[in-house]
């Protein structure tokens, strides 16, 4: 049997998804292949829970209604709050979303045996008399001005139903903005390269990574790195095992691009935080970076924290080898089943960090592991209902506000880097230079650099 394929393009696919909110579209209908007949058109649409009916027109309109409610052949009218008719595309097949919400609920669909889809009785009406054509009028049902929807093109060369399905997984709307364009990719990568701490003393910030084993420390630094070098690179050895793979305190900067100039950020990696005492990295350890004393390359020893006759044991540090800010990383996927000792560990960790003042910031990463529509489409990040839920476990389990977190997608399997993610990881990088700044404040005795 031959598969019946949608006639959407990706690009077209994809605004579709972002006005019904749902990802999984299953084609239930197709006019040129089962023939345009309402009687059909029941057969393979009734009892379907959420659809959505689209039509083509020779014009290049692609146009049409959604409804949460199922089509039936009650013969009657149906109440339907979310339903919307709606214009994909325009005059000469432009992309331009165009969304009109139903205005009397109680009549948003009639659902007749001898007719097609019939949104408002008649705002619009398709397979009239099971032909491939249309037919609108502005009333009270839906309001709108009928040209705008299909050009005033009312034979059809296609009208496809689809099941929406998932729907109750994601938001109606982000509940965080993000532009997702090239051009705010340049502006994050420009505000981040120009970046320089506003103290005399201080050439580069220090932003020291802390988290449990196999949270992405290493490879949220790799992420960062691939971003600027314009590939995707693995500097910082990543991987998955029982122990920490990073066994080694390592202080990594970046470059802006493989000849560019360093970043004014100095990245440090640690080895990941365990459930059992004496192993993993230990809390001394930590306040030791914290201030400065530990040198590059220093491997880390659970029996036996850094002490001051230590190899390389910096004895008088300065502002600039102190950590400036801490990004405290998070398996999104995890976080919900955290071992007790473990989240008690990172409390303490945090407490200790927080007597320092050094402000926190969590990277809730894996977050494609957590929503399998953002393996397809990071932009969904925010709309996620699974990914929001875990940001908010994570807040109570650490007691960090929500403010204070951020979900990211290390690059890990792919090749290749792509605008959408190095949104989502810029934005983290900048939100921790800001954070950074605001420990600076702490230090008013250093005059300010000359802007
Ligand atoms: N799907 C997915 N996998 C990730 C992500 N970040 C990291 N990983 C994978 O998770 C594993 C652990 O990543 P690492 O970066 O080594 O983690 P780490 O926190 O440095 O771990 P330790 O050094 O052992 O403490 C690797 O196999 C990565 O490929 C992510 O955002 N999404
Ligand atoms: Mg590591």
């Amino acid at each position: 049997m031959e598969v019946v394929k949608s006639r959407l393009t990706q690009d077209e696919k994809k605004h579709l998804t972002n006005l019904l909110g749902s990802k999984h579209l299953a084609l239930l209908y197709k006019g040129s292949v089962h023939g345009y007949s309402a009687s059909v058109f029941h057969a393979k649409c009734d009892v379907q829970g959420p659809t959505v009916t689209i039509a083509y027109n020779g014009s290049g309109y692609i146009f049409g209604g959604f409804t949460l409610e199922s089509f039936v052949s009650s013969g009657t009218y149906k109440s339907d709050e979310k339903a919307f008719l709606f214009r994909l595309k325009g005059r000469e097949g432009v992309l331009s979303p165009l969304k009109i919400p139903v205005k009397t609920a109680a009549s948003a669909i009639y659902a007749h045996s001898s007719q097609g889809p019939n949104f408002g009785g008649g705002a619009l009406q398709l397979l009239i008399q099971n032909t491939a054509a249309a037919a609108t009028t502005s009333n009270n049902s839906y309001t709108y001005n009928v040209e705008d929807l299909h050009g005033n093109d009312l034979g059809l060369i296609e009208c496809e139903v689809y099941r929406v399905e998932d729907i109750s997984s994601v938001l109606e709307s982000p509940w965080r903005k993000i532009t997702w364009t090239t051009d705010e990719r340049e502006k994050l990568m420009e505000e981040i390269r120009s970046y320089k701490p506003y103290l005399n003393s201080l050439p580069q910030i220090r932003i020291l990574f802390l988290g449990p084993i196999g949270a992405g420390k290493s490879s949220f630094f790799n992420s960062v790195n691939s971003v600027f070098r314009g590939h995707v690179t693995s500097q910082a050895i990543a991987g998955s095992d029982n122990t920490s793979v990073t066994t080694q305190y390592r202080t990594y900067s970046v470059k802006d691009g493989r000849d560019g100039k360093p970043l004014s950020i100095i990245f440090c990696d640690t080895m990941g935080i365990e459930e059992k005492s004496g192993s993993g990295l230990e809390i001394d350890d930590v306040s030791s970076i914290i201030k400065g004393h530990v040198p590059d390359r220093y491997q880390f020893n659970p029996a036996g924290t850094l002490h001051p006759h230590s190899a390389g044991y910096v004895k008088t540090p300065s502002l600039k080898d102190q950590i400036h800010c801490v990004a405290v990383v998070i398996d999104g996927c995890k976080i919900e089943i955290i071992p007790e000792k473990l989240e008690d560990k990172l409390k303490q960790l945090r407490r200790k960090v927080n007597q320092f003042g050094i402000p926190q910031l969590v990277l809730l990463t894996k977050v494609d592991e957590i929503c399998p529509f953002l393996k397809e489409d990071i932009q969904w990040v925010y709309k996620s209902k699974d990914v929001e839920k875990q940001m908010r476990i994570t807040a109570e389990k650490l007691g960090i506000p929500l403010a204070q977190i951020v979900p990211v997608k290390n690059y890990c399997s792919e090749l290749e880097i792509f605008c959408d993610n190095d949104i989502l990881i810029l934005s983290a990088v900048r939100q921790l230079t800001r954070l950074a700044d605001s420990y600076l404040d702490n230090f008013p005795f250093e005059k300010p650099k000359e802007s």
